[in-house]
């Protein structure tokens, strides 16, 4: 898979993806990452990307010419697998069912807001979509960019290696579809840690106990941090293999 990145700040991304995972996908050649400075595009003595909002307003706003001359330069025909997203605060949230669609992919470019944003032709006539990586203020779409390429990254098949990665769709281990429940806890030695114990039920190597122990720390945990995900479990569209949801709330 093929992954582009259009941004006025290209030396970002000299680090992010030199190592684990992403880093050894590139070096198997399995994806391929090329950042592109979308100052290339601009054809001005100042190389300049933005201007001043009409309207009036604070800020400046990222011009549309460079950005759909860039994409048109790098995908000159694209098929219905190539993917071009803009990255915005105002974008849908990225979740990992986006991360698995675009895994099957042939190639994603991901377009870099910056300033007070994007020309809002770029989402109107060129995006296919325009996503947010969360409720939070960024300065800009690179960590954004970064973050996609590293979820959507370990599911293309034959990056994290094993069988799980041809396989169209991932689960907990636990029964449901991977980022509907929380992991359980894990724990390493030592068994004692500063008077902490570890629960003795990974100790006592009855793997079925520790199998049951698993499974309710981890739907504890989901209630007690994210109780919205097991909103989503509840939802009859995913109650396949979690029927028993609500009577394995119960204490
Ligand atoms: C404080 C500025 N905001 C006006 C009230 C709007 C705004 C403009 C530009 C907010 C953020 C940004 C820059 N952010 C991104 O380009 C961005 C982003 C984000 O801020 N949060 C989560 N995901 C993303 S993806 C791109």
């Amino acid at each position: 898979m093929e992954f582009h990145v259009l941004t006025i700040f290209p030396d970002f991304f000299r680090g992010p993806f030199e190592h684990g995972v992403v880093g050894r996908a590139i070096a198997s050649g399995r994806i391929r990452v090329q950042v592109h400075d979308l100052r290339r595009w601009t054809s001005d003595r100042h190389r300049t990307v933005d201007d001043r909002p009409f309207g009036g307003g604070e800020g400046m706003v990222l011009k549309p010419e460079p950005i759909f001359q860039a994409a048109e330069e790098i995908w000159p025909e694209r098929s219905p697998a190539q993917r071009i997203v803009l990255l915005s605060a105002q974008g849908r949230l990225f979740d990992q069912a986006k991360a698995w669609e675009y895994s099957r992919l042939e190639g994603l470019l991901l377009i870099c807001g910056r300033y007070e944003g994007v020309d809002e032709r770029v989402a109107e006539h060129l995006a296919d979509e325009e996503l947010s990586i969360g409720d939070y203020v960024l300065s800009g779409g690179e960590l954004a960019a970064a973050v996609i390429i590293d979820a959507v990254a370990r599911l293309v098949p034959g990056v994290v290696g094993n069988e799980r990665s041809v396989v169209s769709e991932s689960f907990t281990g636990l029964g449901e579809p991977e980022g509907l429940l929380l992991d359980c806890p894990h724990y390493t030695r030592p068994a004692v840690f500063r008077g902490w114990g570890v629960p003795a039920v990974l100790l006592s190597g009855n793997h079925a106990e520790i199998r049951r122990w698993r499974r309710q720390a981890a739907l504890e945990k989901t209630a007690r941090l994210r109780p919205d995900l097991l909103g989503r479990l509840r939802n009859p569209a995913h109650t396949g293999a979690t029927a028993s949801i609500e009577k394995e709330l119960r204490p």
